[in-house]
């Protein structure tokens, strides 16, 4: 028998082609405008809340309260495991950043970077040695499991 059932390839926003990210973990909302967290049991849920992982036109002032998904980062290599994903309700370049606690200090793995934002991860909370990213990285390098800090521009 071939019963098998295509679910999973529904477009998402239908904009960012084929690396969607996956439903790997649980994941939490951060608001960067706020610092607000809002935890979901998996990344699909909590995109739903955050901007879909999508790329925006950069019609943007059309959509007041349109959420824009800024980054994400990934305790696991290839956009596995439990996710963080970073949003606001203007985009970049607005800067904002944080201490990566939690549970997040020296984990993340790779990252997902959006709406043409720079998202650079920093050894310390603030301050050390940073490395910046502009688009999505499946493995961040020497900073693999040493970021303390990040910030999206
Ligand atoms: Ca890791």
């Amino acid at each position: 028998m071939t019963a098998a059932l295509i679910l999973g390839s529904a477009a998402l926003g239908g904009t960012a082609g084929a690396a969607e990210p996956k439903p790997s973990g649980r994941s939490c909302t951060e608001n960067a405008d706020t610092g607000a967290v809002v935890c979901y049991s998996s990344l699909e849920k909590a995109l739903a809340a955050a901007g879909g992982g999508i790329e925006r036109s950069n019609t943007r002032a059309a959509a007041a309260a349109t959420a824009y998904t800024l980054a994400i980062l990934f305790k696991d290599f290839n956009y596995y495991g439990e996710s963080r994903v970073i949003w606001n309700y203007s985009g970049c370049p607005t800067w904002a950043g944080a201490n990566l606690t939690g549970g997040w200090d020296n984990v993340v793995s790779s990252v997902k970077v959006y709406n043409s934002c720079r998202l650079t991860l920093w050894t310390g909370q603030g301050n050390g040695t940073g490395v910046s990213f502009t688009s999505h990285t499946p493995d961040v390098g020497w900073i693999n499991d040493q970021a303390s800090s990040y910030d999206v521009a």
